[in-house]
């Protein structure tokens, strides 16, 4: 099949999903054009099956903000009738499904008839998407795409609970990529530049922004180390980073604590981690986490959204109210206190992983290509 995929580009869960995605789907044969600003993070190599159309936005001083929604359903319609994609997959409701509407409605005044297939993702439902500003765009474009996907349950059940929405959602979890997960050599070799072997070593990743609960992570680690000699990866940047900074600071803990921005050796850092922090605000899936499961690596994280869809309490870590600080480092310390529980808690989450391996879930994606093809 020929399709074309629009996401944002960066580190954010969505972009990463939409990536890998469109990445497996050309290894099955499958022709993927991605449109988006630019060339997504985990996008390295672009080949037969795998291309790469970037939406230019000119800028002109009269405009306040440079309207990128036209920009991008222009290059829609261009890229559909010069590659003749037969369908179009837009991760993030927000502008992506009123762009490929508008294409799509381009499009038709040709002749050419294009299904969309919309995949929720969290934030475009549950932060961004039912501000009243934005709300009736949201809906309305929902609801104009021929099949809608969420990455949970739980965002389903948001998005029903939110907009008004007469189609119907079908659950998509995300998936990870169970192969290839060998560091072996440089896992010993990295770990022992980050910590003793004596320390534990919990991670977390984000864009820390607010609804990551920055100052929980913190907070949490501050009370582990005062009972298990332990050391924190904070990974990503955002706009909560400089206050993480200033925390740690106060606490005193900033020997204990390391930076690293946003990275793109994320496999081998969860190569090396112990145990995986998140406690959000929200989150409608948590592919952080997923990616941490995948490395053998625990996860504390808060009870909300669709966490409770990945990470189960009491197997592959364990699950608090947002906020409950002394709960969750307290369940960190059962885990970490001694190595036969740690290693059970690591099998565990591995083994949960595994049901979300992509081989289980792009065929559910194939499917539903298929149809919106057959169906057009
Ligand atoms: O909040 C983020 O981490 C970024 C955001 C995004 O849109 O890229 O992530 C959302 O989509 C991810 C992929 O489906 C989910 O795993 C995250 O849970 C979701 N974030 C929230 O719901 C806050």
């Amino acid at each position: 099949m020929k399709i074309a995929i629009v996401c944002y580009p960066t580190f954010g869960g969505s972009g990463v999903v939409a990536t890998e995605l469109g990445l497996e789907l050309a290894l099955r044969g499958h022709e993927i054009h991605f449109i988006t600003y630019r060339q997504p993070v985990r996008l390295a190599l672009l080949n037969n099956n795998v291309h790469y159309h970037e939406v230019n936005v000119p800028e002109y001083p009269l405009f306040h903000y440079q309207p990128y929604e036209l920009a991008l359903s222009s290059k829609l319609v261009d890229m559909v009738k010069l590659h003749n994609i037969e369908v179009l997959h837009v991760h993030y409701a927000i502008p992506h499904a009123y762009a490929g509407y508008m294409a799509k409605q381009m499009l038709l005044d040709e002749g050419i008839n294009i299904p969309m297939i919309t995949t929720l993702h969290g934030t475009d439902i549950t932060l961004v998407g039912n501000h009243p500003y934005y709300k009736p765009a949201v809906n309305f474009s929902i609801n104009k795409s021929d099949y809608v996907t969420s990455v949970s349950q739980s965002l389903k059940e948001d998005t029903c609970k939110y907009f008004n929405i007469s189609k119907e959602i079908e659950v998509i979890p995300n998936f990870i990529e169970i192969k290839n997960h060998d560091f072996t050599e440089q896992k010993v070799c990295k770990r022992s530049v980050m910590a003793k072997s004596s320390e534990r070593i919990i991670t977390h990743i984000s864009n820390f922004r607010k609804v990551k609960r920055i100052p929980d992570v913190i907070d949490i680690f501050y009370k582990i180390q005062q009972q298990i000699p332990s050391k924190l990866m904070l990974v990503g940047d955002g706009p909560e980073k400089a206050r993480a900074e200033y925390l740690c600071e106060t606490l005193g803990i900033t020997d204990k604590v390391i930076f690293f921005g946003n990275s793109n050796e994320i496999d081998q850092i969860l190569s090396y981690s112990d145990l995986f922090l998140l406690p959000s605000e929200t989150e409608s899936f948590g592919l952080a986490a997923l990616e941490a499961m995948a490395w053998r690596v625990p996860v504390i994280s808060s009870n909300t959204g669709g966490l409770p869809e990945v990470n189960k309490n009491g197997v592959s870590g364990y699950l608090s109210d947002v906020g409950n600080t002394d709960e969750m480092a307290q369940n960190a310390i059962t885990i970490l206190q001694d190595m036969n529980t740690l290693e059970i808690f690591k099998n565990n989450a591995y083994q949960l992983a595994k049901t979300f391996d992509i081989e289980n879930i792009l065929p559910i994606y194939e499917n539903l290509y298929q149809r919106a093809i057959a169906n057009k």
